[in-house]
């Protein structure tokens, strides 16, 4: 039995893709679980209410040796603690490719996309397998969460496309209207602790000697998480402490207005930030304009300005 599960803090992506692309294994033959390397966010618990699914299992500790299948990332730090351990079998992922090593010949599949879901539609048209109801409504609802409706720069044709395909098979008449309802769904923040806020979509990525902490929330409502900036500061302090990061940025995106401002917490991150982007901190934000994707913004600028 493969394991198949998506990263760490996970997003609707991360969750739905491991929920199709085991299903999607075990109709061609190769019996997989679905698993979740974390909470899933107010998102997607929304889209998995709406699919009438639950959401996967937490993934126990695997034995050594087990085989795994990764989607929506493939970055040690991004994925189960013991990686080192399993047996990495298949890879499918549209990020850029960071440490993985295999411990045999595996099945990596690898495309400049803007979701993990247009990449396992093409997966059913290259095994001839339709795409269920169920699978359509999971896949549909993670390029729309990805791409942020297609606003953002990762957006390729091939994402739209796909969402266009896929709604009529999951009964979405009004993908724009699903759209509005998942996003109100990820705003509606209530009073989630701070820690929870900063944690609920962040990576760890190594920059030449540095470890930094990359947190995202995306909103529609970003007064909301302006009003809790104090508590929020406070979080990534203690997060930078306690995991001994180089530099922590927890980057509040707009969706409907796709802006970008990102908290700063010290004088190291302002430095950063005013290298990498061109842009001085104000107080203890930085506006950094139209860069929304952290994955295909924030961290090529990142990496550049460490590798100088
Ligand atoms: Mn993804």
């Amino acid at each position: 039995m493969i394991s198949v599960f998506g990263h760490l803090n996970p997003d609707t992506d991360a969750i739905t893709a491991a929920l199709v692309y085991a299903h999607l294994l075990s109709r061609s033959g190769t019996p997989a679980t679905a698993y979740r390397l974390g909470e899933p966010n107010q998102e997607t618990a929304f889209v998995l209410r709406q699919a009438g699914m639950q959401a996967p299992e937490l993934l126990p500790t695997l034995p050594a040796g087990s085989p795994v299948a990764l989607v929506d990332h493939n970055e040690a730090a991004q994925s189960a603690p013991n990686l080192a351990d399993l047996d990495v079998r298949y890879v499918v992922d549209h990020h850029k490719l960071g440490d993985l090593t295999t411990a045999q010949p595996a099945y990596l599949r690898f495309e400049p996309l803007g979701c993990t879901a247009t990449l396992l539609l093409k997966l059913h048209r290259e095994a001839g397998l339709s795409v269920e109801p169920t699978d359509a409504r999971l896949l549909l609802s993670a390029v729309l969460s990805d791409t942020l409706e297609f606003r953002s720069p990762t957006t390729t044709d091939a994402d739209r496309e796909a969402a266009a395909f896929l709604a009529p098979i999951a009964g979405v008449d009004d993908v724009t209207a699903y759209a509005m309802q998942m996003f109100a769904a990820k705003s509606d923040l209530g009073d989630t602790p701070a820690e929870r806020l900063l944690k609920m979509d962040y990576k760890e990525f190594t920059f030449g000697a540095q470890q930094w902490g990359l947190g995202v929330i995306e909103t529609t409502n970003p007064g909301y998480v302006f009003g809790r900036q104090a508590e929020l500061i406070a979080a990534m302090q203690a997060e930078k402490v306690a995991s001994g990061l180089g530099g922590i940025l927890l980057s509040v995106v707009d969706i409907l207005g796709e802006t970008n401002r990102t908290l700063i917490v010290s004088g190291a991150e302002a430095e950063v930030v005013k290298g990498a982007f061109g842009v001085e901190a104000e107080g203890q934000v930085a506006d950094l304009g139209q860069l929304i994707s952290r994955k295909k913004q924030i961290v090529p600028a990142l990496e550049a300005y460490f590798s100088k």
